[in-house]
């Protein structure tokens, strides 16, 4: 490949002398110039020009990363890292009109953590896409909500949350969502136990009444909904379950997850006891959990289950006996476990170990199927001989925590002590590592296609926790921070910073860009999107209008450049309103919005989309209602009113 003059010109440019010719700061067009004035090495500048995407050039990959505690997700472009969109999942959203009266609300609100209290956030960890023969597909992406135990699926057509659902058994996850290889199933696994289904119990009960659980929520592709009614979970011992992984090719049908408190530490129990923090790591192995998914589909068809809040679970003496849950010893306190693309090595990073241990998925199978097991743990679950399961261990450094892989048969495991990003070879344990710094203390990592069957290489991500000097200080709570590193060639380069300005992004995938298929407008006018039907009650032009049913206004209005049909509503206080919303647009990027004030009700119209809302006139006064969105010259002609006539009047 020949370079590209300017690059020739560049590739042998040196900072160019104080008395050059070339104009000064602001006038522009001389690299040279640009490079001295700007302090910039000529790696920065190889680097920018690896970034760069000029306008109107797009992305070849989309990363959709976590937004942590801020309840959404957000798209970015690589390798320009532009933030494309956030994507309102747990939380309301303005912009959005996820959660300001809308047909969102539902999806938001009604499922919300049961037992009475509402919750308005979540926690978001690890995004994971819809998968087909282990490869993402680019239809949906699902998230957990680990402080909520919920789990949301985002349908990629409109990049809008169109399911959330309750994990009826535990009070918090982690270990999701996982897909399996064809995405039969969205895996949801606990993080700190408690008793199952909710309730009370103290804590010196901990051993014997507190669990965790691997929910399997069924995903019926056909609705892109998932099936609550066809999943299922199996009870675990209360060890704090972390990360988890789903197997493929070689471990398609086996899940496999870390925990980290085998100690069963409950904290101080208000007594003289140690804190959690440091009765947790006192074993030198905890147990990565190994479930047979395709044993515990067939167990749960056979009736051997246990029903607790109307979910099927899986009794842990049965998951034992049947060897449906097996354990294996990992060192030490393990934060990832990561199937490699060829599904043949299960890597776990131990927080307080410096290895990587690679566990071999034929050791565990041939282990298991002869039944040859080291013991038992306290609840019966047979656990595999350490040495026997593993392939090998390989010295990292300090703190290992995620691994991910690329497409020559390389590692990249984060290193949160350290910061670095460790590359290596799973299959050649003896091959030398090689380290590259990051800033700082380095959380997930993720790269192209990482969790498929065939990653493509070339780019990582480093998702760093922290990130003190890197950006203009903004008070004390600072972005954390992705760093883009280019793995294509012998070393590894860091080629972007870009501060994630939202909760602590846990986990992201990325994928290429051009499978994702998206829309325009919703077809035909008058789509909900929550549906995908044409809403029986759109209205088409000319079919707007008010209908009064005593106390029940149904207004059926149409929006479209510059105007609402009708722009002007009229209804007594204490009258309940519906709104019923048609955007007759088709034209791309012509969304409007629609907002009352002072009655907190904001829905976004992108074209051809049907909304709805439904509230109470409690308030009696004159409120203008607006388009939020600049859709037009006549945008901000583009209102109306909506009166409340007060009791009495
Ligand atoms: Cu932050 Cu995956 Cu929840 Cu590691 S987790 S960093
Ligand atoms: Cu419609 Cu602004």
């Amino acid at each position: 490949m020949s370079l590209a003059p300017w690059l020739v010109f560049l590739a042998s440019c040196t900072p160019a002398p104080k008395e050059s010719p070339q104009p000064a700061a602001g006038t522009g067009g001389n690299l040279a110039s640009i490079m001295t004035e700007r302090g910039l090495s000529e790696a920065d500048v190889i680097a920018a020009a690896k970034t760069y995407t000029p306008s109107g050039k797009l992305d070849e990959y989309v990363i959709m990363a976590s937004g942590g505690h801020g309840g959404n997700l957000i798209a970015i472009g690589v390798p320009s890292m532009r933030i494309l969109k956030y994507v309102a999942v747990f939380g309301p959203e303005s912009w959005q009109g996820y959660g300001y009266g809308g047909l969102g609300d539902k999806v938001l609100y009604e499922d919300s953590r049961q037992g009475g209290k509402e919750v308005t956030w979540g926690d978001v960890h690890h995004p994971n896409f819809s998968e087909t023969n282990g490869d993402y597909d680019g239809e949906f992406i699902f998230v957990n909500d680990k402080a909520n135990a919920r789990v949301a699926v985002v349908d990629l057509k409109d990049f809008m949350t169109k399911q959330i659902v309750t994990n009826k058994l535990v009070m918090s996850d982690h270990g999701g969502a996982f897909v399996t290889p064809n995405t039969e199933y969205v895996v949801e696994t606990s993080q700190y136990a408690a008793p199952l289904g909710g309730g009370f119990e103290p804590l010196a009960n901990y051993k014997e009444k507190y669990r965790g659980a691997a929910m399997f929520w069924k995903f019926d592709r056909e609705k892109g909904r998932l099936d609550e009614s066809q999943s299922f979970a199996v009870e675990l011992p209360p060890y704090a379950q972390d990360l988890a992984d789903a197997g493929k090719l070689d471990s398609y049908g086996w899940v496999f997850i870390g925990s980290w408190n085998t100690e069963m530490g409950a904290g101080t129990e208000g007594q003289n006891k140690p804190y959690l923090e440091s009765a947790a790591s006192q074993n030198d192995m905890d147990y990565l959990h190994i479930i047979d998914w395709k044993k515990a589909e067939q167990l749960v068809a056979e009736g051997k289950t246990k029903v607790i809040n109307g979910v099927r679970v899986i009794p842990l003496e049965t998951a034992a006996a049947e060897n449906v849950l097996v354990l294996a010893p990992e060192p030490k306190s393990p934060h990832g476990a990561d199937v490699t693309p060829d599904g043949k090595a299960i890597v776990v990073g131990g927080k307080l170990d410096t290895h990587a241990t690679v566990f071999e998925m034929s050791k565990i199978k041939d282990l298991v199927a002869k039944g040859d097991f080291a013991g038992k743990d306290a609840y019966g679950v047979n656990v595999l001989d350490f040495q026997k399961s593993i392939r090998g261990q390989k010295e990292i450094g300090l703190g290992p925590l995620h691994t991910v892989f690329d497409n020559k048969g390389n590692a990249y495991t984060s290193v949160f002590l350290d910061s670095t990003v460790v590359k290596w070879n799973p299959s050649n344990l003896e091959q030398p590592t090689e380290a590259l710094s990051v800033q700082y203390n380095i959380g997930h990592i993720m790269s192209a296609e990482g969790d498929t069957v065939s990653p493509d290489g070339h780019w990582v991500v480093a998702m760093n926790k922290m990130a003190q000097d890197r950006y203009q200080p903004v008070g004390p709570l600072l972005p954390q921070s992705f760093q883009l590193i280019d793995v294509s060639g012998p070393q590894m380069e860091i080629v972007y910073d870009l501060p994630i300005p939202l909760g602590e992004p846990h986990y992201s995938q990325m994928i290429k860009a051009d499978k994702l298929k998206t829309i325009q407008a919703y077809t035909p006018a008058g789509t909900n999107p929550y549906t995908d039907e044409v809403s029986p009650n759109a209205v088409a032009a000319g079919q707007e209008r008010i209908e009064r049913n005593g106390k029940q206004v149904d207004v059926y209005m149409s929006v479209i450049r510059s105007h609402f049909t009708p722009d002007y509503i009229e209804v007594n206080e204490g009258d309940t309103v519906t709104l019923h919303m048609t955007s007759l647009e088709q034209a791309y990027d012509q969304t409007h919005g629609f907002a009352i004030d002072m009655y907190n009700v904001n829905v976004s119209m992108e074209p051809g989309r049907y909304e709805e809302v439904t509230f109470k006139a409690d308030r009696s006064g004159v409120f203008p209602m607006y388009c939020t969105e600049f859709c037009s010259a006549l945008h901000l002609e583009m209102m109306g009113y909506f009166l409340v006539k007060p009791k009495g009047a």
